[in-house]
């Protein structure tokens, strides 16, 4: 069997075993990555110049390397590319793109940059695949550089709508930049539209899912991230029964918790869904001191003006609310800007009456999937979820909700207080079906074996 290699901007931090950082897309590969795998990416280190020195460590059989960043990089190509104008773009929020053409021409060169260092990486046979926005261009210089190799690409984030899309100053090298893989994978239907319509606006020739370019096939395909559910349902029964999760219950007094938990980011909805609780604890007086509401913002970008001005309106807005409804005994909201560890968190969302999940767009959203399974089958909670999170098309028996809307989301949250036992256990034998389906395996497997078709000389 081919070597697979793994690329995105940061690997994870083998050297500190699982903490809060081991989401995401370490759990989603976890399968994929059989011993003699490679996972190569940025150090997470910036240095003064840029170098080209290359780290690897072994961790259970996998080979991770990695390169650091240069100061002036880190600030242009990550902070600014790819996460002031391509993240708030792609999540279709125009209003928060900051562009410059140094900071794309940082980006440019920082995928080149990661092309090079893989050219001494990589084997003829390797299978390579490629995470996420921030390396859009990668696979094309390493066809300039004359790599033949099978090369996928993923994007966890939504693809815009084409008339999104054309507002990027180098819209066209970016859509370029894909059409140089072999497979580009989306985590929905409506990405793999709005890209597949992006190419036919340029008379590229588009057949089914697949488009033919330069004499190369480009296949599209929808293979949707997953959780691993039978894992993080046990890591939830354990924790639940710690002292910490017992701590939260007995501080309860019976009420029914709510929960939230997402990185601070304007694309999550923190403020509208702050807006639906206060409009929800105005609007039914009567279910006020019933519930409790614990939102979990882990920072994040911290660097990024948008993301600072945005802590300094949930500040407000948490204090608003506990101002205006806390009791001598009761306090509404607790709102921490901490992350809490995996296991922490995978209990309070068992004991949690109401997972609260609400972006304006996400690509996936795996803190909805991580809800479900947490849960007890006999007495399951209720997931209120955003339309817009991709989670959304797997997830069609959550109590679904516009994040724009918030007398939407503060009925919604009502009527999931109020839901019989029946209705929850319904709901959530659907959803944890859906899941289990759609799993962290399920995800990898899928991608791989249509990189896979074709290996061995073609190219
Ligand atoms: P993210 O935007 O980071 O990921 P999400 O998928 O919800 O969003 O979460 C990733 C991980 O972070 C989850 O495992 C979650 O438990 C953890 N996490 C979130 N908040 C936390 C907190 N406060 N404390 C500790 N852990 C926390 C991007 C895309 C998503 C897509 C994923 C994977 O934006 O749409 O689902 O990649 O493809």
């Amino acid at each position: 069997m081919a070597r697979l290699v793994i690329v995105s901007n940061r690997v994870p931090d083998v050297s500190e075993g699982s903490g809060p950082r081991a989401g995401g897309l370490a759990v989603g590969l976890a399968d994929a990555l059989l011993p003699g795998s490679l996972w190569f990416g940025w150090s997470g280190a910036r240095v003064a110049e840029r170098s080209d020195k290359i780290r690897s460590l072994v961790s259970e059989g996998v080979t991770y390397a990695t390169i650091d960043l240069a100061e002036d990089d880190y600030h242009a190509y990550y902070l600014g590319f790819s996460n002031a104008t391509l993240w708030p773009l792609f999540h279709m929020m125009p209003s928060l793109v900051n562009f410059d053409r140094a900071g794309y021409a940082a980006y440019r060169d920082v995928n080149e940059q990661f092309a090079n260092a893989l050219l001494k990486l990589i084997q003829p046979d390797d299978l390579i695949w490629i995470h996420d926005y921030q390396l859009l261009g990668v696979a094309a210089a390493l066809r300039r550089f004359g790599v033949r190799n099978r090369i996928g690409f993923f994007l966890h984030i939504p693809f815009p709508a084409p008339a999104m899309f054309d507002l990027l100053p180098p819209a066209e090298e970016l859509l370029q930049g894909l059409l140089a893989h072999d497979v580009v994978g989306f985590q929905t239907g409506q990405d793999l539209g709005h890209f597949l319509s992006a190419l036919r606006q340029r008379d590229i020739f588009v057949q089914g899912h697949d488009a033919r370019h330069d004499g190369r096939l480009v296949r599209g395909v929808v293979t949707p991230i997953g959780v691993n559910a039978e894992l993080l349902n046990r890591l939830a029964v354990r924790a639940a029964r710690r002292v910490e999760a017992r701590r939260v219950v007995d501080s309860l007094s019976g009420r029914a918790l709510m929960i939230s938990a997402d990185r601070l980011d304007y694309t999550k909805g923190l403020p509208a869904r702050f807006d639906a609780y206060g409009r929800f604890l105005s609007c039914f007086p009567a279910q006020r001191r019933r519930i409790s509401f614990l939102q979990v913002a882990a920072p994040s970008r911290e660097e990024v003006e948008k993301y600072k001005a945005l802590r300094d309106e949930l500040d407000y807005k948490a204090g608003a609310i506990n101002g205006e409804y806390s009791d001598f005994d009761w306090v509404p909201l607790r709102y921490m800007t901490r992350a809490a560890g995996r296991g922490l968190l995978a209990g309070l969302f068992r004991i949690s009456r109401i997972g609260l999940v609400t972006p304006l767009r996400d690509g996936m959203n795996l803190v909805a999937m991580e809800y479900i399974a947490a849960q007890d089958e006999a007495d399951p909670g209720v997931l209120i979820l955003s339309c817009f999170a991709g989670a959304a098309a797997l997830l069609p028996e959550a109590l679904l909700v516009n994040p724009y809307d918030v007398d939407e989301m503060a009925e919604a949250i009502n009527a999931a207080l109020l839901m019989t036992k029946e209705e929850r256990q319904e709901r959530h034998a659907a959803l944890l079906a859906q899941i289990r389906t759609h799993d962290a395996a399920a995800y990898s497997r899928s991608f791989v074996s249509v990189l896979a078709q074709g290996a061995c000389g073609s190219g």
